[in-house]
């Protein structure tokens, strides 16, 4: 009794060795997560494929494949918050928040810190001595 031998047809093999598709790098995600992968011909090799990212999330800052939180607080003045109020950077890309507004002020940091008041004297009393107490007649 012959032992059974398996013929595969020729075709079959033939039609996946014929037209070899190139890798196509975006498969494995190089890119940061959220970013478009484009895959692009190699410059550098003929025929075989590139990847290009497409810029980084809103907040990051990078190349598209290391994108890293931006500090929005060192990268404007005070982050764009009030003066008077404190930037804090949040990360992740979530951007920054700024503190409350002062005591005696209305507002927000995001905006702007009103003087409660509103009229601001033209120069600090202060700079020029004040009265003091006064004295008490004897
Ligand atoms: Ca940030």
């Amino acid at each position: 009794m012959a032992s059974g031998s398996v013929e595969r047809p020729l075709g079959s093999l033939a039609s996946h060795c014929l037209t070899p598709l190139p890798p196509a790098p975006c498969l494995v995600h190089p890119c940061f997560p959220g970013v478009q992968c484009e895959n692009v011909p190699s410059e550098e090799s003929l025929g075989s494929m590139g990847f290009r990212c497409l810029g980084c999330p809103s907040g990051y800052e990078g190349d598209g494949v290391a994108c890293l939180d931006i500090d929005e607080c060192a990268a404007l003045l005070n982050g764009g918050c009030d003066n008077a109020t404190a930037c804090t950077n949040l990360p992740d890309g979530a951007g920054r928040t700024c503190s409350a507004c002062p005591a005696g002020f209305t507002g927000s940091g995001e905006t702007a810190c009103v003087d409660d008041n509103e009229v601001l004297p033209p120069s600090d009393p202060s700079r020029f001595g004040s009265p003091g107490p006064s004295l008490a007649d004897p």
